[in-house]
């Protein structure tokens, strides 16, 4: 077993190295200066022109909500509820957790020696098998911990509640009940420091950085008032987080090298970094596009007061999940879109066949005239609807119930 670990691990040596080496010599000190401006951009207490070159804003106070430079977030009352007031308080320091920065470089060091050997050496049945292993543990993530646990934009039958936290489990992104939790949390409380992945605190922290260090204490504070009592009632989420580690292990990582070697005599090294290592770190790195890119870049056709934009290049990434202004406002669709355009929404696809064969039913959405009413009375100009004369169509009451049940 020790020899097995060797020789998985071994290729490495000589990789970690090579970039050693690279660091030395030509990053040097520059990385060093770099290193110091996430660290400090990172912090809670960062300076003002720092936070305002990453952010792109001249605001310094982080700690307040965002007002975004066309309009104030006051506008967007009904976009789920921020509640806003922050600290304004001392900050505490940044507690960085080295055990997890260690892991991350090495994991993205391993996900680059993966990529190189999928390009080399590995056979073609191996890529598809790591593609097709991106598709489904993303599905886990989009269309079961975020759209069906997180949300309940849908309800599921227990055949696809299990197969979606299998997939759950081979992303390695945290259980489901704490995937969920910080995601309802981050909705609740959106770029405060209440939020898990707070972007006013710069690309770096709400892609990676909130991952390497201790949570904000107000996170944990007013993260309690998340009710999160309903994933307790769910079987297959209480013992997914029981069996947890073990869980991943054998899905994330043992079985996705296993299946190649197996099946069609792939080499497991490089079945391994490629189909576990690589396709898990791409995965990571899609997902926090929504948190980082999505939180900073595209248009906000539904609601300009808030920093959440319409970022093609991320739905694309993440099987639609960077339609992220309208997520939002409307977190309760779920197609997390306004539109069902498969060829950026394949988590919409995927559970409109499921719903098709039964396995998931009480679709939410959000009806046209609740959206055109949206657009018309926050949005930024940049959707269809704007240009249009709709004031016959528009029926802003409407706003009030605008849920409706599609199957
Ligand atoms: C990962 C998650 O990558 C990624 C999530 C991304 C979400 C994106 C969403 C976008 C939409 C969907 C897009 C899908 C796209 C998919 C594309 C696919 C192709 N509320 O956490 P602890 C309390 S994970 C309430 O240890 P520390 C609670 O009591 C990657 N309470 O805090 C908790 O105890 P318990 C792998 C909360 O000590 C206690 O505090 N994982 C909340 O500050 C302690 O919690 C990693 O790399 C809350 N929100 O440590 C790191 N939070 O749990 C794993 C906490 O017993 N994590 N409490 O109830 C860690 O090591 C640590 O959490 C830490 C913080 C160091 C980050
Ligand atoms: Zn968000
Ligand atoms: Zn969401």
């Amino acid at each position: 077993m020790v020899e097995r670990i060797r020789y998985v691990l071994f290729p490495l040596n000589q990789l970690i190295i090579d970039v050693r080496e690279f660091y030395v010599i030509f990053v040097g000190k520059s990385t060093l200066a770099m290193t110091d401006m996430i660290l400090q951009s990172m912090s809670p207490s960062p300076s003002t022109d720092l936070v305002g070159s990453m952010l792109g804003v001249e605001d310094a106070d982080y700690g307040q909500p965002k007002q975004r430079a066309v309009r104030k977030r006051s506008s967007s009352k009904n976009a789920g509820d921020h509640e806003q007031e922050s600290s304004g308080q001392q900050q505490p320091p940044l507690e960085i957790v080295w055990r997890n920065v260690v892991i991350m470089i090495y994991l993205h060091m391993a996900a680059v020696y993966g990529c190189y050997l999928s390009f080399t050496v590995a056979k073609a049945a191996t890529n598809y098998w790591a593609f097709f292993l991106y598709l489904y543990g993303g599905f886990g993530i989009t269309g079961g911990a975020h759209r069906l646990w997180a949300h309940r934009s849908y309800k599921a039958k227990w055949p696809l509640r299990l197969f979606a936290a299998l997939a759950q489990t081979m992303s390695v992104q945290n259980d489901i009940y704490e995937w969920s939790r910080d995601h309802r949390v981050h909705h609740k409380f959106s770029e405060t420091d209440a939020d898990p992945h707070n972007a006013r605190r710069g690309f770096f922290f709400a892609h990676v950085g909130w991952l390497l260090c201790k949570k904000h204490p107000q996170v944990k504070e007013r993260g309690k008032t998340v009710d999160m009592s309903d994933l307790l009632q769910d079987p297959i989420v209480v013992y997914q987080r029981k069996f947890y580690i073990p869980l991943v292990l054998l899905v994330s990582f043992f079985l996705p090298a296993w299946v190649p070697w197996y099946y069609w005599g792939e080499n497991f090294k490089t079945a391994f970094f490629v189909a576990s290592i690589f396709r898990y770190v791409f995965t990571l790195n899609a997902t926090w596009l929504v948190n980082s890119a999505a939180h900073i870049w595209g248009n906000h056709p539904y609601d300009k007061g808030i920093n959440p934009a319409e970022n093609p290049v991320v739905a694309f990434l993440t099987s639609g999940e960077g339609w992220h202004n309208y997520h939002h406002v409307f977190p309760w669709d779920y197609k997390a879109a306004e539109l069902g355009n498969y060829t950026m929404n394949m988590t919409t696809l995927a559970i409109d066949i499921f719903h098709k064969i039964g396995q998931a039913y009480d679709l939410k959405t959000v009806p046209k005239n609740v959206v055109m009413s949206r657009v018309k009375r926050t949005g930024d100009g940049s959707h269809p609807y704007s240009f249009e004369d709709f004031s016959k169509e528009v029926d802003h009451t409407a706003e009030a119930k605008c849920c409706e049940i599609v199957g």
